[in-house]
């Protein structure tokens, strides 16, 4: 692999695999496709050598089509991410997870460029809160919010794609990320600018539900794995099968992690999530018996520690965006 794609790689989890790339595979040139929406940043890919940024859309044929050719594999990060946008606004989800996926998946057709999907845990819907069940590659499709209905549709695309004609694709699905260059709209790092601008931290309804972090490096690293070892028209399933925690026990760590002494950060309960889906547990065996790979990050708190530390040293990168970001928050009650 000599020249890699790598699209939404000035969001979260794509800068961030941007990074993994240039500090791991020196020999490979990198290209990025970004339309650069609310929750793209140059700047998260700012001290780079050999990173060339296209600000583009992944629907527009004829630049996909153009950049696909000159690549020997791409990585698909970019989407409408954030759950509670797709419950107020959900056009733009279709759009480009599900239109601007098809888009992509018809230029690979032409160029036979190997392609990595990557997508979500969501697309599974949620488990009960109590009992130990996880999703496996296995579990049946049953998305709950406009946003997991889309990743789910865009993993049926690629599925079909590699079925009908043969396109030499491969599927992630993940469960939650945290850690550095995170749009600050995610529940960590909302909350931790909350407290490092002086506002009381948010946690939906009693905070009860649980989600399955994982640091994105690790994710990150599962993704090269696939991409360079995994087999074409297989799914792997990414999860760091660390102990379990509710957000209201995430929001308490991270509260007292920024608190004074013994004195934790005060927080509150707001309105919920319509349609909130409760918990969330990945069963990644396949990608650890068959690819080798293994999580890092292994300690939650310690995870947090460093991205608390990230997001302190790092204002610039967000501060300008955090007044928006919480007033729309608040027109909602949240
Ligand atoms: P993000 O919202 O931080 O970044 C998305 C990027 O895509 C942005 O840079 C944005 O500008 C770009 N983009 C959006 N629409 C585009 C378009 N039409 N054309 C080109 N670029 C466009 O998202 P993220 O959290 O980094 O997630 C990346 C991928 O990983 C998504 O596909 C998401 O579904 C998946 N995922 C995320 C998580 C998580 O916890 N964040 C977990 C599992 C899977
Ligand atoms: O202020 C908040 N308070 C709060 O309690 C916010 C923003 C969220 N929450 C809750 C809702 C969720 O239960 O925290 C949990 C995590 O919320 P988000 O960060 O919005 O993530 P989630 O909806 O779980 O989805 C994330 O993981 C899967 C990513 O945004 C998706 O892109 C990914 O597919």
């Amino acid at each position: 692999m000599k020249s890699l794609l790598v699209t939404g790689g000035a969001g979260f989890i794509g800068a961030n695999f941007v990074r993994l790339v240039r500090a791991t595979r020196p020999d490979v040139r990198v290209r990025v496709l970004d339309k650069l929406t609310y929750a793209g940043n140059a700047e998260s890919l700012a001290g780079l050598d050999g990173v060339e940024l296209v600000v583009g859309d992944i629907a527009d044929a004829d630049l996909v089509d153009r950049l696909a050719g000159e690549s020997d594999a791409i990585v698909h990060f970019a989407a409408e991410s954030h759950n509670d946008n797709s419950l107020r606004a959900p056009e733009a989800f279709v759009t480009t997870n599900v239109v601007g996926t098809f888009t992509l998946l018809e230029a690979v057709r032409r160029h036979g460029t190997r392609f990595h999907h990557v997508s979500t845990d969501e697309v599974f819907g949620d488990l009960p809160l109590s009992g130990g069940e996880k999703f496996t590659e296995q579990t049946a499709y049953a998305p709950s919010s406009p946003y997991s209905a889309t990743k789910a549709g865009s993993d049926h695309l690629v599925r079909a794609w590699v079925r009908s004609f043969g396109v030499p694709a491969t599927i992630s699905n993940c469960s939650n990320n945290y850690g550095p260059y995170q749009h600050i709209e995610k529940f960590i790092p909302r909350q931790i600018t909350n407290i490092l601008t002086g506002r009381t931290p948010k946690l939906y309804g009693t905070g009860a539900q649980i989600r399955d972090w994982i640091h994105v490096d690790d994710h990150n690293r599962a993704v090269l794995d696939i991409l360079e070892r995994g087999v074409v028209g297989k799914t792997y399933n990414i999860g760091a099968d660390q102990p379990e925690v509710t957000n209201k026990q995430v929001m308490e760590m991270i509260c007292t992690l920024m608190g004074d002494g013994d004195e934790p950060v005060a927080y509150e309960h707001v309105a919920d999530r319509p349609g909130h889906d409760q918990r969330y547990a990945m069963d990644a065996s396949k990608l650890r018996r068959e690819l080798g790979w293994a999580p890092r990050y292994t300690d939650l708190e310690e995870g947090l520690r460093a991205t608390i530390e990230w997001y302190r040293t790092h204002r610039e990168w967000w501060l300008a965006s955090k007044e928006a970001v919480e007033e729309g928050y608040a027109a909602r009650g949240q």
